[in-house]
C-alpha cells in the first residue's frame, strides 16, 4: 500500500519505526514490570518530536496531519500500548480541541508546550453516567463573570493522573445540551478545585494511567473556553473522528506484529511429526488475519486520506474505528489459539497483547456506538438514540 504514501511521510514512517524497534520494543518487559516508561524514553520520544507531530508547524509541532500521524501510530501500535498512547493523546485528544476550535492565545499559549512534551494531555469527557451517552454529562459549568466554575466527576480519563492540561467538557445550558449547550474548558493541573480521584486498576495497558478528574467549584477564566461557549459537543466530537482514525491506524499495526509472530511460531513449532504452518486449520487462521490487516490498512488509509481534505466523513471513521479494533481481538485471538499455551503463560508478548487489545472496542466510542452512527448514516436519521 506504500503507492498511497507520499515520499516524506514514507520517511518519517520508516524513521518511527526504526525507533520503536530498536528503542521501544526491548523495554516492553520494564514497562509491564514498572507500570512505567522509563524517563529516558520519554526523553528520546519528546526530542524526536514524537509528541507534536501533528501540532501546525506554527505552534512548534511537524503538522503532518491525520493520514501522517495514522502512519506513525501503525508502527507504534508494534511496541507497548504504553507508547502509542502516552504520544497519542498529546497528538489527539489532548491537542486536537486546541488545534481545531481553539483561540489564536490558547494556541500559541498551549500548543508549543504540548507538542514538546513538556505538558502532557488529557481529555475529560466520560462520567460514570454518561459514557456512551456522551451528551448526558452532568458536569456543569456555570459563568460568574468573566470566570466559570466548574462542578463534576469524571472518570475512565486516560493520563488523568498525568495530565498538565485537560479539555473538560462541562453543560452551560441543560435544556440545549449537544446542541449548543455543553461548552469545552481547558483547565490546567494545579488550579484550585481540580483534582485527581480514584485510579483505576485495569485487565490490561500497564504503563497507562486511567483516572477519575474531580472539579469541586473549580474555577477558570472565561478565555479557557475553547472556542465558544455551547460548541464543546461539536468539537469534542470532530476531536474524537481523529482520535478514532489514529486508534484504528495503531490496531493495524499491533495485528501485523501478531501475524508476524504468529507466521515464524508457526514455522518452528512442529507437532506429529511436522511444523504447523503446514497444517490447514493454522495456514487458514494466518489467511484470515493477513486479509483482515489489509482490509482494516485501506479502510485507516483512504479515510484518513479524506479525513485530511477536510471531508465530514462520521459514518466511515466509525467503520472504520468498528472494523479495525474488532480485526485485532480476532487477530489476538487467534495468536493466542495458533501459540496454545505458549500464548496463554507470559513468557512471550502475546498474552499481554491479547489483554491490551480488549479495550479497543470501549474507548473512544464503543463498537455498539460506532454502530450506531454507521447504522443512522445508512437510515439517514439524525440523532436520538431510538434512530
Ligand atoms: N462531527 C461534527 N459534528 C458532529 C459529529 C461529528 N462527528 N457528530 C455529531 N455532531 C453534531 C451533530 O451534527 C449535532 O449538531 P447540531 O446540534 O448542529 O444538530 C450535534 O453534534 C449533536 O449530535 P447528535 O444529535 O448526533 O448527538 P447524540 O447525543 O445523538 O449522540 C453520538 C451522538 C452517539 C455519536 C455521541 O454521543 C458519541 O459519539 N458517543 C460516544 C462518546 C465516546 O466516544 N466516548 C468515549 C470516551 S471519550 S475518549
Amino acid at each position: 500500500m506504500d503507492f498511497l504514501i507520499p515520499e516524506d511521510l514514507k520517511d518519517l514512517k520508516n524513521m518511527v519505526r526504526t525507533f520503536v524497534r530498536k528503542e521501544l520494543m526491548p523495554l516492553e518487559e520494564e514497562v509491564e514490570r514498572s507500570g512505567k516508561i522509563p524517563e529516558e524514553a520519554l526523553q528520546k520520544m519528546r526530542e524526536l518530536g514524537f509528541f507534536g507531530l501533528t501540532i501546525p508547524t506554527e505552534y512548534g509541532g511537524s503538522g503532518i496531519g491525520t493520514f501522517g500521524y495514522c502512519l506513525a501510530a501503525e508502527e507504534l501500535g508494534w511496541a507497548h500500548s504504553a507508547f502509542k498512547t502516552i504520544c497519542g493523546v498529546n497528538n489527539g485528544i489532548g491537542s486536537k480541541p486546541i488545534v481545531l476550535d481553539g483561540t489564536e492565545e490558547q494556541k500559541r499559549k498551549y500548543l508549543p508546550k504540548i507538542a514538546s512534551g513538556e505538558y502532557i494531555t488529557a481529555f475529560a469527557l466520560s462520567e460514570p453516567g454518561a459514557g456512551s451517552d456522551a451528551a448526558n454529562i452532568s458536569t456543569q459549568a456555570v459563568r460568574k463573570g468573566d470566570r466559570y466554575i466548574i462542578n463534576g466527576r469524571k472518570h475512565f480519563i486516560t493520563n488523568g493522573p498525568l495530565a498538565d492540561l485537560v479539555t473538560v467538557l462541562a453543560v452551560t445550558d441543560k435544556e440545549k445540551r449537544a446542541h449548543g449547550g455543553i461548552t469545552a474548558f481547558l483547565v490546567e493541573k494545579g488550579t484550585p478545585g481540580f483534582s485527581v480521584g480514584q485510579i483505576h486498576k485495569t485487565m490490561g495497558s500497564r504503563g497507562v494511567y486511567h483516572s477519575e478528574l474531580i472539579f469541586d467549584n473549580c474555577e477558570v477564566p472565561a478565555e479557557n473556553v475553547i472556542g465558544k461557549e455551547g460548541m464543546g459537543f461539536i468539537t469534542a466530537m470532530k476531536t474524537l473522528d481523529d482520535g478514532r482514525l489514529t486508534l484504528a491506524a495503531s490496531c493495524v499495526g499491533t495485528a501485523e506484529r501478531l501475524l508476524e509472530m504468529s507466521t515464524e511460531y508457526a514455522k518452528r513449532r512442529v507437532t506429529f511429526g511436522k511444523p504447523i504452518a503446514e497444517r490447514q486449520a493454522i495456514q487458514w487462521m494466518l489467511a484470515d488475519s493477513a486479509t483482515e490487516i489489509y482490509a482494516a490498512k485501506m479502510m485507516v488509509y483512504a479515510t484518513a486520506i479524506r479525513y485530511d481534505k477536510g471531508e465530514r466523513i462520521p459514518a466511515e471513521v466509525a467503520m472504520t474505528k468498528l472494523y479495525a479494533t474488532e480485526m485485532v481481538n480476532r487477530v489476538a485471538d487467534r495468536a493466542v489459539q495458533i501459540h496454545g499455551g505458549m500464548g496463554w503463560i507470559q513468557e512471550l508478548p502475546v498474552e499481554r497483547i491479547y489483554r491490551d487489545v480488549r479495550v479497543t472496542r470501549l474507548y473512544e466510542g464503543t463498537s455498539e456506538i460506532q454502530r450506531i452512527i454507521i447504522a443512522r448514516n445508512i437510515l439517514g436519521y439524525k440523532g436520538g438514540l431510538e434512530g
